[in-house]
């Protein structure tokens, strides 16, 4: 497969002013005639000849103008169709064959149980008719669906809905119209025996909005939570973007087998059943806000996205990392702002930094790709919306605003880059962010080295900072990043007033105990002034940049930190970074056959923390959860991570902690029992969550965390509860623990496809010696279908991501186990084979283990028929 460089990029050849498809649904195929309004782009190249995208398409009939297209005037590629001397204006007819019910990439129109669903982004649109299947080609489509009114009473694509029919042959036929022009991605077909439910919004200027969530029958009552969530998401966007709601109606539907969480075709959203359907029963806490945070996302897309859209997939962040950054801040304002931020802040140094770190390392914006469904990373998605976080923190609010106002006003209806949005940025705040453009274009995360030095004659402290950033595939010097830092002083009596040298005090501000250091340069030092005593530095406050900072803390100053600071990110971070250290330090004990002495200071912290009033549980939770192990082996770095000894070592940690804390513990656990029916509510959720955390503490020091989870199984009302004691159970306990309630789980829930699929995620994460062999038997589970890929992401992709200690078994048991489902679905499912292989990808990590992982990939490299999807994967791997 060869590779595509965005420094290739040329406009289209012709534009398709009008789109007109018409589908005839069938048993066996699907027929689609496509009317194309083409006319030549003066921004184009002048020829006249272009080439549509086209794949896995039968050619039945083509016509220019009415007329029957002479065989010399077109030529079928192996995934394009070139036509030669077409005129500037012309109408382009073609009528194609296609077999959704065969296709199992779920790319294009395809079979999720009974019904008929799409998903085109990014290139799934050429499995559906020979097209300009390009984000820049923004045509107004109108859709004709006919099909048996039996099977499939619901017809829906976007826009309006025009005409509905019943045919002679007895198939009915509806009429949808988008007046909103879109690129082919955008566009969306539903078929199905499907129950709705219906609200409406009236948005802010008084447009009267339908609201309609389409499921199968059995899922009518779990609609619920998604629609308040839009209706939410509508308002927000309203009173903090600006951004109105631009149709009469606005559909979304639920599907079992999708490849991504949700999908933000015009006015008609497509979602994952795991991203919309919610029920205490089939759907956790984290779940719930999940549902929000999805529902949001994709309805902003509405704006940052299809109003305004992509001129090309290297510019997937402009819409992406907007539209993260976007979601945050609502899930910020409906709950915890720093819980939300802690949250997202271990996604991205879990995962994100390791994707940095590694051989499919790529900017924010690439710069080349082979398979496009590749870059649909963390990179892409939570890095970029770190960069906009930036660009927020540096223009302020005000200004951020003023710049995406001008952003979407002058380039609503077009398809542009991430340049033209740093440029509205700029213009609207008169900030230049020249040398901001480095995060755009370069891969890695930077490094922040900070060190101190403090005079105490002179009342100054000097934070010296030096910035560097590691080589990344293609990019071996780096230049210096504009790099935001957040930061207070820490005194004995609370935060300190902030004088920067050479900086005059400033009297309006009543709040100078925090500032933001602006660091372009690879050193610099900032002086502060005028201090009564040596502080402790709190920095980057807020997760200001996505960066690794590195300061010598002692652990006292970190304990200062972790109880006085004002910032929540950093009292999160301190608790953190402490418990990495004592960690290691077991590590160390273990590794030289010592007793594991946890640190006092550690224990009386946690202690502290426990016994905190003023902690908001949820925050409480989060603050007392050790990094994971995966944490653990990316901070270890290449050929340093030891997955055996890093969860020993926790263990070791989690058990002495739970030991000590043990009265303080089972305090808490009992005083946050929820006595209400169940709600998702923040006070809920977070007595849950520090519930949870308790009970694995407990359970690690000994049986009565696991009588206690028994009995919580055993009274629980909803899923999250039964789920938190079954993990308890089974990772802390014999299998006379766990066994009886597993399968009393499955009795009582195996009707609900949910809770199945996390009743497989959780013993795929169990961490006992016969976990691949579970994994292996589930798989042959009649519940466990290689062609959905939730059920593979649950069993599978659990298993790989997070069951360290099982994938990466000496015997190499676990990385033969990935590969043999890998290779199957390349051909089932090239996209999630391809995703699902990631953990291979880090063979440079794992001491000892590097050889067994490098033979997987290298059997993968030499499969026959390797899509293009893993083979990019696989081979920039093996480099
Ligand atoms: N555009 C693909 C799904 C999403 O990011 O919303
Ligand atoms: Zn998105």
């Amino acid at each position: 497969p060869g590779t595509i460089h965005l420094k290739d990029y040329q406009p289209p050849g012709y534009l398709v002013n009008r789109t007109e498809l018409h589908f005839l649904l069938g048993e066996e195929d699907t027929i689609v005639t496509s009317k194309l309004h083409l006319l030549r782009n003066t921004e184009g190249s002048s020829s006249g000849e272009l080439e549509l995208d086209g794949q896995d398409l039968e050619l039945v009939e083509i016509r220019l103008d009415g007329e029957i297209l002479e065989a010399d005037r077109y030529e079928l590629r192996e995934a394009s169709l070139l036509l030669r001397d077409l005129p500037e204006q012309c109408l382009l007819s073609c009528v194609t064959r296609i077999q959704p019910q065969l296709n199992t990439s779920l790319e294009g129109l395809y079979r999720s149980q009974t019904m008929f669903c799409t998903q085109c982004e990014a290139e799934g649109f050429r499995k559906i008719t020979y097209y300009l299947d390009r984000p820049d080609v923004m045509s107004v489509f109108t859709v004709t669906i006919d099909a048996d009114a039996s099977r499939y009473p619901v017809l829906l694509s976007n826009g309006n809905l025009e005409e509905t029919t019943l045919l002679p042959s007895g198939d009915t036929r509806v009429v949808w119209h988008d007046p909103f022009p879109k690129p082919s991605y955008l566009f969306a077909l539903v078929a199905g025996q499907l129950e709705h439910v219906e609200d409406s919004f009236v948005t802010c200027s008084g447009r009267d909005v339908t609201l309609r969530i389409y499921v199968e029958e059995k899922d009518i009552d779990k609609c619920g939570h998604a629609m308040d969530s839009l209706q939410r998401s509508m308002r927000w966007d309203e009173e903090r973007f600006g951004r109105e709601y631009d149709l009469d109606i606005f559909n979304v539907v639920a599907v079992d087998d999708f490849n991504m969480g949700a999908m933000e075709n015009k006015s008609l959203n497509i979602f994952n059943t795991s991203c919309v359907l919610c029920d205490p029963d089939t759907t956790t806490d984290v779940g719930y806000q999940r549902v929000e945070a999805i529902v949001a996302h994709e309805y902003f897309h509405n704006w940052s996205g299809n109003r305004v859209t992509c001129r090309d997939w290297f510019q997937l962040s402009l819409k992406e990392g907007f539209t993260v950054f976007r979601d945050a801040e609502f899930s910020s304002d409906m709950g915890s702002r720093t819980v939300k931020r802690v949250e997202d802040v271990t996604l991205l140094r879990s995962a994100q930094f390791a994707e940095d770190a590694g051989p499919m390392a790529h900017p924010v914006r690439p710069e080349s790709y082979i398979e496009i469904n590749n870059f649909y990373t963390l990179t892409v998605y939570e890095k970029g919306a770190e960069v906009v976080r930036m660009i927020h923190t540096l223009l302020g609010p005000d200004a951020f605003r003023a710049g995406s106002d001008l952003y979407f006003e002058r380039h609503d209806g077009q398809a542009v880059t991430c340049e033209d949005f740093v440029l509205a940025m700029e213009e609207a705040s008169g900030k230049d962010l020249s040398q901001f453009r480095n995060w755009y274009s370069q891969a890695g995360t930077p490094r922040l080295a900070v060190s101190e030095s403090w005079d105490e004659d002179a009342g100054a402290y000097t934070l010296s900072v030096a910035q560097s950033c590691p080589p990344t595939p293609g990019q071996a010097e780096k230049k210096p990043f504009v790099i935001p830092l957040g930061i207070g002083l820490l005194g004995d009596a609370g935060n300190l007033r902030l004088q920067l040298e050479g900086e005059e005090p400033d009297p309006e501000l009543e709040d100078n105990t925090h500032t933001v250091l602006m660091v372009d340069q690879q050193q610099q030092d900032f002086v502060f002034t005028g201090l009564p005593e040596k502080p402790v530095p709190s920095l980057l406050r807020g997760f200001s940049a996505p960066v690794r900072l590195d300061f010598d803390y002692s652990r006292e100053d970190l304990c200062r930190l972790m109880s006085g600071d004002d910032d929540g990110f950093v009292r999160w971070d301190s608790a953190q970074t402490l418990a990495v250290g004592v960690i290691a330090e077991v590590q160390q004990q273990l590794a030289s056959g010592g007793e594991p002495v946890v640190d006092p200071l550690f224990l009386q912290a946690s202690i502290q923390l426990l016994q905190d009033p003023s902690l908001d549980p949820a925050m409480l939770a989060e603050m007392l959860t050790l990094p994971s192990e995966n944490y653990l082996a990316e901070l270890a770095g290449e050929g340093a991570a030891d997955v055996d000894a890093i969860h020993s070592a926790r263990r070791a940690v989690q058990a002495a902690v739970g030991g000590h804390c043990a009265q303080a513990l089972e305090q808490r656990y009992r005083e946050l029992r929820v006595e209400e029916a169940y709600a998702a509510s923040g006070a809920q959720i977070a007595a849950r969550s520090l519930r949870a955390t308790c009970l694995t503490y407990l359970a690690a020091a000994g049986e009565r965390g696991l009588e206690l989870a028994q009995e919580q199984f055993s009274a629980a009302d909803n899923i999250t509860e039964r789920l938190s004691a079954l993990r308890v159970l089974s990772h802390f306990g014999k299998r006379a623990d766990w066994e009886q309630p597993m399968e009393q789980f499955y009795k009582d829930w195996g009707h609900e496809t949910l809770a199945v699929n996390q009743w497989l995620a959780l013993q795929a994460t169990m961490p006992d010696d016969a976990a691949v062999a579970r994994v292996r038997h589930l798989m042959e589970h009649p519940d466990f279908d290689i062609r959905n890929p939730n059920k593979v992401r649950s069993l599978v992709g659990t298993f790989a991501g997070q069951n360290p200690v099982n994938f990466h078994r000496a015997d190499g048991t676990g990385y033969r186990l990935l590969r043999q489902i890998v290779a199957e679905l390349n051909a089932i499912n090239p996209q999630i084979a391809s995703r699902l292989l990631a953990p291979l990808t880090k063979w440079r990590y794992y001491s000892g283990r590097a050889d067994l992982m490098r033979a997987e990939l290298e059997q993968l490299a030499a499969l026959d028929g390797l899509s293009p999807d893993v083979f990019e994967v696989v081979s920039k791997s093996l480099k």
